[in-house]
């Protein structure tokens, strides 16, 4: 494959505690020493979810200025927010990471395209709901990467290009495990990945064990990978990741034995088309 791997580390999420993992970084600083260690070991994006310091999942808009800036600070990573937030989470709180302009703006934010069952939960993602993050991203400036768990997420971002609140080709993530949705097989991210509008890119995140294979059957496929603490807290049966870099670090051994190089940032800029709003 010639075109360089895309690998995103998933940080933070909503779901991961500190009673599962104490490798789990909370604070802006942090995320920030954690993110800086996965670029170091081939992460050219974070995708980020904030907390309040007692651990709690939040979209606070200020929560996510100072984790932006302290990762800013001190390394060049791209930085995806996440609009999907926690389960059970309202619109105006889960976009609380598009209110940041100017040099806070993210680069890239989450957009789910429909409503899945998450674990015994729901993540809840009607229509009118979806177009409104989607209008909001997109007066942002930003591309969406639209969060696929199951294969009618993808058929949707061609609904949402059609009524003009998003743009395709586009970056699709398939998040392959979760409870509920769709699981994480090889044909199913095949039929993921056949289901594509034509010349969109793509990343997968396997859930939990299936993180680590399926970045080398992302590998093989000339696609991206997420890892990550938001995921999966396990580099090897029963071995918690000692913070998201190991994960990283990991994911791409994995990719460079399958050939594959590393983008950069700049490089992940370009592949994913995030200048082209
Ligand atoms: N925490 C999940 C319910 C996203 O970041 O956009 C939703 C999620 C998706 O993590
Ligand atoms: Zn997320």
């Amino acid at each position: 494959m010639s075109n360089p791997m895309v690998i995103t580390a998933a940080m933070v999420g909503a779901e991961t505690t500190r009673e599962q993992t104490p490798y789990l970084p909370i604070t802006a600083e942090e995320i920030a020493e954690d993110a800086v260690k996965c670029r170091e070991a081939g992460a050219a994006m974070v995708h980020l979810h904030v907390r309040t310091p007692d651990g709690k999942p939040s979209q606070d808009t200020e929560l996510f200025r100072a984790a932006i800036r302290a990762i800013r600070k001190r390394t060049d990573i791209l930085i995806q927010v996440s609009t999907g937030g926690a389960v059970g989470m309202g619109v105006d709180e889960r976009c609380g990471g598009l209110r940041l302009t100017g040099e806070d703006r993210p680069d890239m934010a989450t957009l789910t395209t429909g409503t899945v069952n998450f674990g015994d939960e729901v993540f809840w993602n009607p229509r009118p709901l979806v177009r409104d993050i989607a209008r909001r991203i997109k007066a942002l400036g930003l591309r969406p990467e639209f969060e696929c768990f199951d294969v009618g997420m993808v058929d949707e971002a061609r609904a949402l290009a059609k009524e003009g609140v998003a743009d395709l080709p586009g970056h699709f993530d398939f998040v392959l495990g979760v409870p509920g949705a769709l699981t994480a097989r090889e044909d199913a991210l095949d039929f993921m990945i056949k289901s594509l509008p034509e010349g969109s890119t793509w990343t997968v995140a396997g859930v939990g064990r299936h993180q680590l294979p399926f970045v080398e059957l992302a590998a093989e496929r000339g696609g991206n990978a997420r890892v990550g603490l938001e995921d999966n807290i396990y580099v090897s049966k029963g071995v918690l990741a000692k913070g998201n870099w190991e994960l990283v670090a990991e994911a791409a051994k994995r990719a460079k034995a399958k050939g594959r190089t590393l983008a950069t940032p700049q490089e992940a800029r370009k592949l994913l088309r995030l200048d082209a709003v």
